[in-house]
């Protein structure tokens, strides 16, 4: 069921995804559409991928968010949610982030699959991930919520490419099977203190949980994950905010150590 029109969801991808490109905030979706529901979110965020696609830019994969207890609790919310990745959000391990292109960031410490084969559910589980993992990467997701405060339900963030903005990646990957992904240490410093640390066994139990979710609700709507594709798994910790001046550093125990710092 949906209760949006093509047009309105035209308009909505257009608000949104302006808000993105020139950094302010928005009121949340919900309260001009009360009744949309997943499915109208979902098609405003494949309108939001749509328009940059056209525009040039490359999908290189997805993020799952709100995998975590700590986000979800966080964020007063009791579901995953996923948005696509765009090729713009890279930056490099070290890179000085500029949050005047920002609106009000966070960082949230991750565990990426870089995949092999695609992935469609349903029916996708730990095994069949596992099994379609090139390798596994340390990131750090930046998210940046277009709506005022971060205040939202989970069809508006859903609309809002789950607050996709920026990520970071590692430079020591793994195999999938030679990390154990359960236990692995995770600990976040801001500024030489340690703000946060997590396992990865808190995202979804283990976090190729996190893509088999991903595969198995994009499998929904009749898509997958195609092979190749960078999956961003969610936070291990609650997502911490930056200010112009902070140093971050994400330590990942056997996997070396990822830095940014926001100016
Ligand atoms: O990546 C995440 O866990 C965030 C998903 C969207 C909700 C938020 O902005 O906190
Ligand atoms: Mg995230």
């Amino acid at each position: 069921m949906t209760a949006l029109t093509k047009e309105q969801v035209a308009e909505l991808a257009a608000y949104l995804e302006n808000a993105e490109l020139e950094a302010y905030e928005v009121t949340k979706v919900t309260d001009q559409y009360p009744e949309m529901d997943f499915e109208d979110a979902y098609n405003v965020q494949d309108e939001i991928r749509r328009r940059k696609i056209e525009r040039g830019n490359k999908i290189v994969g997805y993020k799952a968010g709100l995998t975590s207890r700590a986000k979800m609790k966080q964020m007063g919310v009791e579901e995953p949610c996923y948005g696509f990745l765009a090729d713009y959000f890279q930056q490099p391990d070290g890179a000085e982030i500029d949050t005047k292109s920002l609106i009000h960031p966070k960082v949230e410490a991750e565990i990426a699959f870089v995949t092999n084969k695609p992935l469609r559910g349903p029916g996708c589980h730990v095994g069949t991930v596992m099994a379609a993992t090139d390798f596994v990467i340390p990131a750090v997701e930046i998210i940046d919520s277009r709506y005022k405060d971060f205040r939202f339900d989970l069809v508006s963030v859903a609309a809002d490419n789950s607050s996709s903005s920026r990520f970071v990646l590692g430079g020591q990957m793994a195999d999938a099977g030679d990390v154990d992904l359960r236990n692995i240490g995770v600990v976040m410093e801001r500024n030489g203190e340690i703000v946060e640390v997590g396992a990865g066994a808190a995202v979804l139990a283990h976090p190729a949980n996190s893509v088999a979710w991903l595969a198995n609700a994009l499998g929904e709507r009749g898509e997958e994950i195609p092979a190749g594709s960078l999956i961003l798994t969610g936070g291990v910790t609650a997502a911490v905010t930056v200010e112009p001046g902070d140093s971050v550093t994400v330590r990942y125990q056997g996997l070396g150590t990822v830095g940014m710092r926001f100016i």
